[in-house]
């Protein structure tokens, strides 16, 4: 879908344009240096989990080119860069120990982006769990919170003065629904028992970190959430109803309880005798105020009533009047516009918002042609996604940033290499980087400040 340029694209004074990444998904190299495993490393490893048996192992081998790679950054014109940081890198075991060389590559990474004029938007857990902790039960055991809270202090110190934006977890519920709901991510549970406990810890943990960052960290601190806003399929009361309860499922069940409204009352009709109630002093802490809210976003969807569907009884309905990308994602844009305004007033209209991840997976070649690597689809999705952002603006949201992803091809979970998502193409066999179209347009909207999209 093709938005009409309305004309005055300028973005306002001091946003951030930038681009994320994720340490699983690009570094490489995960047990180098005295590192511990990761519940993704045991994950890839197991027989049958990973489509074509892709591993991190390698990535994009940005452990050792990440100079290379702040390069990139530069000739894209980035003015920041969210990227993750990997527990059991610089915590081999989760906790207790440090492993200085772990956390001497964050160091020298944040450094060199200082030198580049880029600034580091950290966050601390982009679902890469250290192993030794799902030993423990990872998220299923409520010291999680107090594990987190201390790793969280360890980076807080470190990078004092240097890093002024963290994030503390990326997608819960993506952790929950594909780790312990479905078992499709690490650590591949399939249980609503467990995902209610699993999500409650995530959030404790967030909160927790969040008190931790008070006492002794510096900068603005909050969490990032994904949100799939779900359209009506219909006017019929049953349909109505599944798409209240997906919207209680993937949206509300963490955005609610952060807000301190505890658990949507849907979330119950979902998971059954699988609901559990919490204690409210669990609800305080997880109601920590923050400074921001990061706000992940791909796609909408269009929930119809399907009584078979566990556990949300709700199912999308294809929309063919529309593209969609490689992983089969509705390509429409004005949702975005629609969230931002929705997340704008279900935070209380103060917080400030960014968003932290927006991106397309296309059909790119697996080298580049003549030097250039052309993707239409995701030159459009940028320029579209952009215009609904400066909307949302436009309707008085407050958004601080734009982060595109991502920075580079990657590991796309469980999809492997299957799926490209960058805006700068690898060559995965020989790590060759090459900024793709896509690129080349976002680092005209940066080096405009977004007027370019004027003529587009
Ligand atoms: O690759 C992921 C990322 O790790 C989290 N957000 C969605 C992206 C695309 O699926």
């Amino acid at each position: 879908m093709t938005s009409k340029s309305t004309g005055n694209y300028r973005f306002p004074e001091g946003f951030l344009w930038g681009a994320a990444t994720a340490a699983y998904q690009i570094e490489g190299s995960s047990m180098a240096d005295g590192a511990g495993a990761s519940i993704w490393d045991r994950f890839s490893h197991t027989p049958g989990m990973m489509l074509n048996g892709d591993t991190g192992d390698v990535a994009c081998d940005h452990y050792n080119r990440w100079r290379e790679d702040i390069e990139v950054m530069k000739r894209l014109n980035l003015q920041a860069y969210r990227f993750s940081v990997s527990w059991s890198r610089v915590m081999p075991d989760g906790r207790g120990a440090i492993n200085a060389k772990g956390l001497d590559f964050y160091d020298k990474l944040i450094d060199g982006l200082l030198e580049a004029g880029i600034e580091p938007l950290c966050t601390l857990y982009h679902w890469d769990l250290p192993a030794a902790l799902d030993d423990r039960g990872g998220w299923l055991n409520p010291d999680i919170a107090d594990w987190f809270a201390d790793y969280g202090q360890v980076l807080f110190e470190k990078f004092k003065g240097r890093v002024k934006t963290w994030g503390t977890i990326n997608e819960p519920w993506v952790i929950v629904d594909g780790g312990y709901l479905h078992g499709a991510l690490a650590p591949g549970h399939k249980s609503a028992f467990e995902a209610m406990i699993a999500g409650h810890n995530v959030l404790r943990a967030h909160g927790a970190a969040v008190k931790r960052f008070r006492e002794v960290g510096e900068g603005q601190i909050g969490i990032v959430l994904n949100i799939e806003p779900k359209y009506p399929a219909s006017d019929k009361p049953e349909d109505e109803a599944a798409r209240k309860r997906a919207e209680a499922q993937m949206n509300r069940w963490f955005l609610d309880p952060l807000m301190g409204r505890g658990y949507p009352e849907q979330l119950k009709d979902v998971y059954g005798e699988a609901y559990r109630e919490f204690p409210q002093e669990d609800f305080d802490l997880i109601a920590t105020p923050t400074d921001w809210m990061g706000l992940n976003w791909y796609t909408r969807s269009v929930p119809e009533n399907a009584p078979d569907a566990w556990p949300v009884r709700a199912r999308p309905v294809k929309q063919i009047q529309h593209a969609h990308t490689e992983t089969g994602w509705e390509v429409y844009p004005p949702a975005l516009t629609d969230t931002l305004v929705w997340l704008h007033e279900q935070t209380g209209g103060k917080l400030p918002l960014m968003v932290t991840e927006n991106g397309s997976a296309g059909y790119d070649p697996p080298h580049a042609i003549d030097g250039r690597i052309h993707d239409p689809m995701r030159v459009e999705y940028l320029k579209n996604h952009l215009k609904a952002l400066h909307d949302a603006i436009g309707k008085g949201v407050d958004i601080r940033g734009y982060m595109a992803w991502s920075l580079l091809d990657n590991l796309e979970w469980s999809l492997g290499y299957s799926k490209r998502f960058g805006i700068t193409h690898v060559n995965f066999q020989t790590q060759e980087r090459t900024i793709k179209d896509s690129g080349l347009l976002y680092a005209e909207v940066i080096k405009t400040h977004g007027a370019v999209l004027d003529r587009l």
